[in-house]
């Protein structure tokens, strides 16, 4: 089933709304899910009444852009762990970081570092995931031995810990080739992030109150308002927006708008230097404006949960509407990015296997 965020035509509206509000009484009557097929279970299962009702009483023409929940702010602005001084937060800044949902620029690597890993990355631009099949910009760390290097370097993992806690593992990671002269990412934020097929979530936190999840965006070149450094609003991870459909296309072929007061003074533009990074929750609304310039513009993300979150667990594979293809999750797994793995709750891969079995592979092959 393909859920892309569009607005439909009014047949598809027509029917589709009708099968919608079967669906919702389906779930209000607590109805047998085994007998339903796998889309269907998943729609009643993780949809929330408010995502039917909404989706019902505007005609199909706005949506919760994910699963709803409300920020709590937390008790204390104590970091969660205590670090090596030159990595320590101040109760300040993570006071900062939950009003506001975003921190940063902070140093972490070296010109030269991202000289090299922006080789690797262009080298990869058109190839083929070994982890999909298909050539996509995710998750490529399985295959990018530096791209791994700096998502486990110190720089980065000892401030998430602070903000997370101890033991942190990575689901997912993104390449960003915004190339030259090319469009806007619009507005978005996301909280399991079913944002992506709209059908189950990806991560499953168990309380959504809390930050559970955090993105660590990191500029391989200089980002600057010129080429589309990122945009945050201030202090949006309180709830998660709705989107009305339709409008210019953007984001990955999708047509929506995020509906928030987009008054200018909370939007802040976040220049970021080659090696330097953010942390940001995904639930803070984001979005980075076109590159107008002649050149690309490299960036990559990571992004993190605790161990005590599971990510996809008994999923095979899903549909992504920003990224397009289907997913066969056969040989994705989290990865360990700081401390231990008590729980085990989702599949695990060990990225320095893989990169150690493709040298040998590439040394038999020469
Ligand atoms: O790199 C960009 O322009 C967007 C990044 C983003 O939305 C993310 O990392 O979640
Ligand atoms: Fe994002």
């Amino acid at each position: 089933m393909n859920l892309h965020p569009k607005l439909r035509p009014l047949w598809q509206r027509a029917l589709f709304l009708p099968a919608l509000t079967a669906l919702m009484a389906y779930k209000a009557l607590h109805l047998p899910r085994f007998i339903l097929p796998r889309a269907i279970r998943s729609i009643v299962t993780n949809w929330e009444y408010s995502m039917f009702w909404l989706l019902i009483k505007s005609g199909g023409t706005r949506a919760y852009i994910d699963q709803p929940c409300e920020f709590v702010m937390p008790d204390t602005f104590e970091p969660k762990v205590k670090v090596a001084p030159k990595y320590q937060l101040t109760s300040d800044q993570v006071q900062k970081f939950n009003e506001e949902g975003f921190i940063g620029p902070f140093d972490a690597f070296s010109r030269k570092e991202m000289a090299e890993l922006r080789l690797e990355m262009l080298a990869l631009e058109n190839t083929k995931s070994k982890t999909y099949g298909f050539c996509t910009p995710r998750d490529r760390h399985f295959e990018m031995p530096l791209q791994w290097d700096c998502m486990t370097s110190p720089a980065i993992t000892e401030r998430v810990a602070q903000l997370l806690g101890p033991d942190l593992l990575c689901w997912r990671s993104q390449l960003f080739y915004k190339g030259p002269h090319s469009p806007a990412i619009q507005f978005h934020q996301a909280s399991t992030f079913m944002v992506e097929d709209y059908l189950d979530p990806a991560i499953f936190p168990q309380n959504t109150s809390e930050i559970f999840q955090l993105t660590v965006w990191v500029a391989v070149d200089d980002a600057t308002p010129e080429n589309g450094c990122l945009q945050f609003v201030r202090g949006t991870h309180d709830r998660i927006r709705t989107i009305k459909f339709g409008g210019e296309e953007g984001f990955y072929n999708a047509r929506f708008s995020l509906e928030f007061d987009q008054e200018q003074s909370r939007i802040e533009t976040v220049p970021v230097e080659s090696g330097q990074f953010i942390i940001f929750t995904e639930r803070c609304i984001h979005g980075s404006p076109p590159n107008t310039t002649d050149q690309h513009r490299l960036a990559f993300n990571s992004r993190i949960i605790p161990t005590s979150v599971p990510a996809y667990t008994d999923k095979e594979k899903y549909r992504s509407v920003y990224n397009g293809g289907k997913y066969h999750l056969k040989h994705w797994g989290v990865s360990v990015l700081r401390g231990e793995d008590r729980y085990q709750l989702s599949r695990t891969v060990d990225p320095k296997a893989l990169h150690q079995q493709l040298a040998t592979e590439q040394r038999r092959a020469a």
